[in-house]
């Protein structure tokens, strides 16, 4: 062994010590125990049949085969990293699931559970029937199928996907971190920037608007700034490396990174370039904000910085002792700069770890060591994005916003943490 390798087993030992040790000094062995289901013997190496060096069951025999399975399934021991789908809301053609964000680590959203929302059911395209047509002010106006958009240079990115009704204004007071803002998602995007096809097909001068329209029942219709369209706008057809699935716009997507998720149409097959928006439903009856003095915000394109704690959060349990904060922050405007934890329900604010690399309009993973004094207490997060803008209270958004409003609520998500453990949310019905 080189001295760095001993090192590195040393520093292993002191931190358990400081994590796992920490929490049971005082009660010893039981308390560890008792976080593991209460079976004392599962400290105890000689009474615990699957700890070393006895032999499991599983080791005993050959595992399954390779190639048994093959598209690859989670282990059946995870049964509840499943999508959300609310209890309330009957899954008609437009409805949505929810990512189960306080199952998952790091900031990629698997696609098996990548939130859906649709408002006219999943069609089910054969990528050789498709067309993406694009029309208008442009020079050559064109008809492409999936093969001419798949010959155009590709790039991939890390974004964040989010509904803008994620929670709903008087949505807050749902159970867990995915009944919350589970109408949030992030991926590796691979495509063509929607810029170098729009090049090819020549815009003309007066081209302000791109309305774009989905094949799908609803054909969901939204205007487009041409900015947007120029700056990093994609045609996306694969996520996390592979296509997209039929529920994410198989296999053609417009993807605008940080805007709100509506507008990111999926199954694209027409690209209507216009000077002036088409106020289509989505734009004028839905996904606008009625504001306090009776008017209402169109066009409200960007998700402001937001962020929430995923573990501890809603209706799961910890120990007194160590336990590591941590959960997601994103913004529309760019990078996250800071988060900030209270422990003490707003008294304190301390900044958390964000982990790296950290991209731009993507979710950014936080950390924060922290040691439960096993009081009741609310835990919080307040994201700061890279504009210097600070995520808002509840209380500070409903006084801008008024309680009209539905869609774009950014505010902060309070955890109460019982004296026995337990986590819930913080917001309770006045
Ligand atoms: N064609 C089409 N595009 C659509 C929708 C739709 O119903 N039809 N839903 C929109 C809404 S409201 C959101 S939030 C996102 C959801 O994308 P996802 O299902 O991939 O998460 O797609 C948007 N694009
Ligand atoms: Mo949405």
């Amino acid at each position: 062994m080189t001295s760095r390798q001993k090192d590195s087993g040393r520093a292993s030992a002191a931190t358990r010590r400081q994590f796992i040790g920490a929490g049971s000094a005082m009660l010893g062995g039981a308390a560890i125990a008792a976080a593991s289901g209460g079976k004392a013997a599962a400290l105890d190496p000689a009474g615990d049949p699957n700890g070393p060096p006895n032999i499991p069951e599983w080791m005993k025999v050959p595992g399954a085969d390779t190639g048994g399975q093959l598209y690859g399934t989670p282990s059946p021991f995870e049964k509840k990293v499943i999508r959300n789908v609310p209890k309330n809301l009957k899954q008609y053609t437009s409805a949505s699931t929810r990512t189960p964000l306080q199952e998952l680590d790091g900031i990629i959203t698997p696609n098996g559970v990548f939130y859906e929302r649709h408002h006219g059911g999943i069609p089910e395209i054969d990528p050789a029937q498709h067309r993406l047509m694009i029309h208008g002010l442009v020079e050559r106006p064109t008809i492409f199928t999936m093969d001419q958009i798949r010959r155009y240079p590709s790039v991939s990115r890390i974004h964040f996907l989010e509904c803008s009704g994620n929670p709903g204004f008087e949505a807050i007071y749902g159970k867990t971190a995915s009944d919350l803002v589970g109408l949030t998602s992030c991926a590796e995007w691979t495509g063509v920037p929607l810029k170098t096809v729009l090049d090819d097909v020549g815009l003309k001068p007066d081209a302000k608007w791109i309305v774009a329209e989905g094949a799908d029942a609803a054909a969901l219709t939204r205007s487009i700034p041409i900015e947007k369209c120029l700056e990093d706008a994609m045609l996306v057809y694969s996520q996390n490396g592979e296509r997209l699935r039929p529920a994410q716009g198989y296999p053609l997507r417009v993807f605008l990174p940080g805007f709100e998720g509506n507008m990111s149409v999926k199954w694209v097959r027409r690209l209507h370039v216009t000077n002036e928006p088409a106020y289509s439903r989505e734009e004028t009856s839905k996904y606008t904000d009625s504001m306090p003095d009776g008017t209402a915000r169109q066009f409200t394109f960007y998700m402001e910085a937001k962020s929430i704690i995923t573990r501890p959060s809603g209706t799961q349990k910890i120990e007194k002792g160590f336990n590591e904060i941590t959960g997601i922050a994103w913004t529309g405007h760019g990078k996250i700069a800071k988060v900030d934890i209270t422990t003490d329900g707003g008294k304190t604010w301390q900044s958390a770890t964000l982990q790296e690399p950290i991209f731009t309009r993507a979710l950014t993973r936080f950390r924060f060591p922290w040691v439960w004094d096993g009081k009741p207490t609310v835990i919080m997060s307040r994201a700061t994005d890279e504009t210097g803008y600070v995520q808002p209270s509840f209380a500070e958004l409903k006084a801008v916003r008024g309680l009209k409003s539905f869609y774009h609520n950014n505010a902060m998500q309070p955890w109460s943490i019982a004296e026995s453990g337990e986590v819930s949310n913080a917001n309770v019905k006045a």
